[in-house]
């Protein structure tokens, strides 16, 4: 077929540019004055830039119109995205222009991409995953739309008061957001509350229908996604709550004004707020409302895209669709897929449930038990009654699979029922998601390992076809290019500008590594990076570290399982070391902390707290100062790792065995020159093979030890046996961290003491504080160390979310890609 693709016609030079930001600044934001225009001037820009996205999104729609693609839709409770001007201009390839067109104005582009708020609309790994797909989904020119929640507060912004975690709420809204384009046309309507009803319809066929419902209006708000350089634009579609007319009539007519307009709060609630919590949230109602309205609202806008084109007719609807969910927070999905077919569109259930289960794929990014969701049939009886009554249906049929499979297996059809039965039944959100899905996958090699040996061992009997695994990636473009121009370019030169969409290229920098004028280069690059790193440390935590010394990072939300507290007692045991006197070998070290914890996370803000403490002790001890800085950088987001990253010479992943999904910071570091210091664990192991055990400190338990070790472990017969580690807690235990609070660290204490400790501090300890002293060493061999840097960078290439994406691409979605 013969379609019309438009041109872009805006041109990208310097002239033009300056004329469109002219025209935005003065006609569409109405500014005349040059007094304090930084944050007009940005969304000024933003909007010159998003004209040229405009065109390039509209070319994208007309090649996907017409003929039928496949597309994928990836549904996420969270897109962790940060800034997009900066991302935007480096893949239209204007950097130059608006440089040019920002000096007429007096300002750089550094002035105004200060005044962008970060999108903070995730909490941590999977939201900024989300982010990172969408790029490159959008780089590799695939028909991937992004289905979210356009939450009106995103993720809370932290400050410290007597170095605990405050928190404050995060209005990214409040000055607009020029990236966002409304489209009321396409609002849809999710149902809450009522009833389901059986009735006999025109046809003379028994149907059920859900009624007395309190709906709630979905409106699409999109984002655009350009892809690199390619003329590419995606869309990001998030939703926002608002109140029905009726519901504000139906009180408004009653007389009571007032109520009425409460009541439109309550709908709108909805999407008001990102929970803040990475691993439980347990059985907040509105939570549930938020999962169920992106499912219901998602849905329904691709079915109706669907019935445009092919009427009620279904038959090839899984050919030409496929949902990714992200975790188990979308896999409402699952059942309402079942409903909308079903009582929407009148398909009886063999045929709902075939394109349901040809359609849907879940990932697993947790094997934390108290990760794993769970939601009470009472609670959702009562919200969403049709859609209880489909689950209880679907594992009906599923329990009668297993029986049939496993006949006389009780027990396995009580483990693998969708419903956990007790004095409060719940339904397991994980199973749903699986017996809904054609696909299931973990993000690491091990955890998916782990998923089919361990927590969904039943399920990979059942169906071994349906397990696979893909680790994660994340973008080079905003992850090297963009974030360490300096580092991006020397490659460059050296081999080209290909690694930035095929980062396999990169490896091709590893014979560098040999090149001592280039490692010369390299560590000047990192140098600078370092000092832009340093700077940001005194403006934010008053603390100055030593440009010489080792930049030793560990950013990421703060949980027991991530181990900080590993971090701060091997500062501790270096302060501790240092004020005895015992300094040989001990190379001067910056510590950098990092990270979120959950207002209702009590031991992962003591830890804070510890960290806060221990920082104002280690940096106000002259005679420490020489070897010894401690920071905890407040509010880190995705922003902040785009200037810590590059600055960072030794990256801490040091997660309990086999509890660390992945990770995706690894990458960002690794990518970036940075050494890991880690454990056996999630991508690290990947990462590992990549760089070779020479260029990487691995310490610490396996998974496989950690299984016999719990039953005996001790760790005050560790402590016993370790003079250092002794040291350690009696400094905490004594209150030197906390002169005018004695006991606050108490839980601190008991948990690294307790015999169930799940996070083997104690046990790694020591390996741990021996592995850093290794690496200390290693950092005073400047030629070893850039040598090692240079083969991070190089080996890096596998961490590429675009080869994650072509992955998911060949292997679960089977997308062609239609590349421009
Ligand atoms: C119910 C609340 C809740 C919210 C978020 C539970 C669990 C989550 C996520 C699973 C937390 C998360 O971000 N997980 C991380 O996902 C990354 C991307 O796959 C992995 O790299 C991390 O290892 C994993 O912890």
């Amino acid at each position: 077929m013969d379609k019309k693709i438009p041109e872009p016609v805006l041109s990208n030079d310097h002239q033009e540019v300056t004329k469109d930001l002219h025209r935005h600044f003065n006609f569409t934001l109405g500014r005349f004055d040059t007094d304090d225009i930084r944050g007009y001037m940005l969304t000024a820009m933003a909007l010159t830039v998003r004209d040229r996205l405009m065109e390039r999104w509209r070319i994208t729609k007309a090649h996907e119109q017409g003929d039928k693609i496949r597309k994928v839709y990836y549904l996420s409770l969270e897109f962790l995205l940060g800034r997009s001007l900066g991302n935007a201009i480096l893949n239209l390839n204007m950097q130059d222009s608006v440089r040019q067109a920002l000096a007429d104005f007096g300002c750089t582009l550094e002035d105004i991409e200060m005044e962008e708020k970060d999108a903070g609309l995730g909490n941590g790994g999977l939201g900024r995953l989300a982010a990172c797909f969408m790029d490159s989904c959008a780089s590799l020119g695939l028909p991937v739309i992004g289905y979210g929640i356009r939450y009106e507060y995103g993720m809370f912004q932290q400050s410290f008061q007597q170095g605990r975690q405050i928190e404050q709420p995060d209005h990214w809204l409040i000055a607009g957001n020029p990236w966002e384009i409304e489209r009321n046309n396409h609002t849809r309507r999710v149902k809450f509350y009522g009833r389901s009803e059986p009735f006999t319809n025109d046809k003379g066929k028994l149907c059920m229908r859900w009624v007395d419902t309190q709906d709630v209006l979905a409106v699409p708000y999109d984002m655009p996604i350009p892809g690199y350089k390619n003329n590419k634009v995606n869309t990001l579609r998030l939703w926002k709550a608002a109140a029905t007319e009726e519901f504000n009539l139906q009180e408004f007519n009653e007389g009571d004004y007032a109520d009425a307009v409460a009541q439109k709060n309550l709908a709108e609630e909805i999407t008001m707020v990102l929970y803040p919590n990475d691993s439980s949230e347990n059985g907040k109602e509105l939570r549930l409302r938020q999962q169920y309205f992106l499912a219901s609202a998602s849905l329904q806008d691709v079915i109706e895209d669907w019935i445009k084109d092919n009427g009620d007719n279904f038959e090839a609807f899984a050919q030409y669709n496929c949902f990714q969910l992200n975790d188990t927070h979308p896999t409402l999905a699952v059942a309402e897929l079942m409903r909308l077919l079903m009582d929407e569109h009148e398909l009886d259930w063999d045929k709902a449930w075939g394109i349901t289960t040809e359609t849907m794929a879940y990932t697993n990014h947790t094997l934390l038990p108290e990760a794993l969701e769970k939601w009470s049939v009472e609670l959702l009886g009562e919200l969403l009654p049709r859609i209880l009554e489909i689950v209880y249906e679907i594992n009906a049929r599923f329990l009668a699979l297993v029986a049939h499979r496993w006949p006389g297996d009780v027990d396995r059809q009580r483990r693998m029922s969708i419903i956990e039965e007790g004095t409060i039944p719940q339904v397991r959100m994980a199973y749903l998601g699986i017996v809904g899905s054609f696909s299931v996958n973990g993000v690491a090699a091990l955890h998916s390992k782990l998923l089919t040996t361990g927590l969904f061992k039943d399920f990979y009997e059942l169906w071994p076809e349906k397990f696979n695994n893909k680790t994660n990636g994340v973008t080079p473009r905003r992850w090297l290019a963009h974030c360490n121009r300096g580092l991006g370019d020397i490659v460059t030169e050296a081999i080209g500008p290909g690694w930035k969409t095929d980062l396999a290229e990169i490896e091709k920098i590893r014979p560098f590594a040999d090149d001592p004028e280039f490692r010369a280069r390299w560590l000047e690059v990192k140098r600078k990076n370092k000092e832009a790193l340093r700077a940001r440390v005194i403006r934010k935590c008053n603390v100055e570290f030593d440009l010489d010394s080792i930049f030793d990072v560990q950013v990421k939300r703060i949980h027991e399982y991530k181990r900080q507290l590993l971090n701060i007692l091997h500062v501790i045991h270096l302060y501790d070391r240092i004020t005895r006197g015992d300094v040989a070998g001990i190379v001067p070290r910056s510590v950098l902390l990092g990270g979120k914890a959950a207002p209702g996370y009590a031991l992962a803000k003591l830890i804070i707290k510890l960290a806060n403490n221990v920082s104002q002790v280690v940096n106000s001890d002259v005679l420490v100062a020489k070897y010894l800085r401690l920071a905890f950088l407040p509010n880190y987001r995705v922003k902040s790792m785009e200037v810590i990253c590059p600055g960072t010479d030794l990256s801490e992943q040091i997660s309990t065995a086999g509890k660390e999904a992945s990770g995706t910071g690894n990458m960002k570091f690794m990518m970036n020159g940075a050494l890991t210091i880690g454990t056996y664990d999630g991508a690290n192991i990947e990462i590992l093979e990549a760089v070779g055990e020479e260029n990487f400190f691995l310490f610490g338990l396996r998974v496989e030890d950690i299984a016999d070790y719990r039953m005996q472990n001790q760790p005050n017969a560790i402590i016993e046996q370790d003079e250092d580690l002794q040291r350690v807690l009696r400094l905490i235990e004594c209150g030197h961290f906390s002169m005018f609070e004695p006991g606050i660290f108490d839980p601190i204490i008991q948990s690294i003491r307790n015999p169930m400790d799940p996070w083997m501090v104690a046990a790694d300890f020591r390996s741990y504080i021996d592995t850093q002293h290794i690496a200390a060493e290693a950092f005073t061999d400047k030629d070893r160390w850039a040598r090692s840097s240079i083969i991070n960078t190089a080996a890096s290439g596998y961490f590429s979310s675009d080869r994650t994406i072509m992955d998911y691409a060949n292997e679960i979605w089977k997308l062609k890609s239609c590349k421009l």
